[in-house]
């Protein structure tokens, strides 16, 4: 292999080591703003609220279980979709 390979192969893995360490840096709670960009991004068909199979599908596969438990903490007061102030405190509360 010519030098050169080896210098771009070493500062490659350099690279991937460094940010696969940032990734695992814990990461500062999302500013409201974010929060209610998230919530923006979820609602899928644009009604201003979101229902909970809007909300599922943006769980991550792992969270898929608790998903009725976190939901009946979100829609707080039961009527089946949280506005985006429901959502944001939710998230405050949260703090993520
Ligand atoms: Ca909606």
């Amino acid at each position: 292999m010519r030098p050169a390979l080896v210098m771009a192969g070493l500062s490659l893995c350099v690279s991937l080591a460094s940010q696969s360490a940032f990734a695992q840096t814990p990461q500062a709670p999302p500013t409201p703003e974010q929060r209610e960009a998230r919530f923006v991004s979820a609602d899928a068909n644009k009604d201003g609220k979101l229902d909970k199979a809007e909300w599922t599908a943006t769980l991550p596969e792992r969270a898929a279980e608790y998903a009725d438990m976190i939901w009946a903490q979100i829609d707080e007061d039961g009527d089946g979709s949280v506005t985006k102030e429901q959502f944001v405190a939710f998230r405050m509360r949260r703090g993520g």
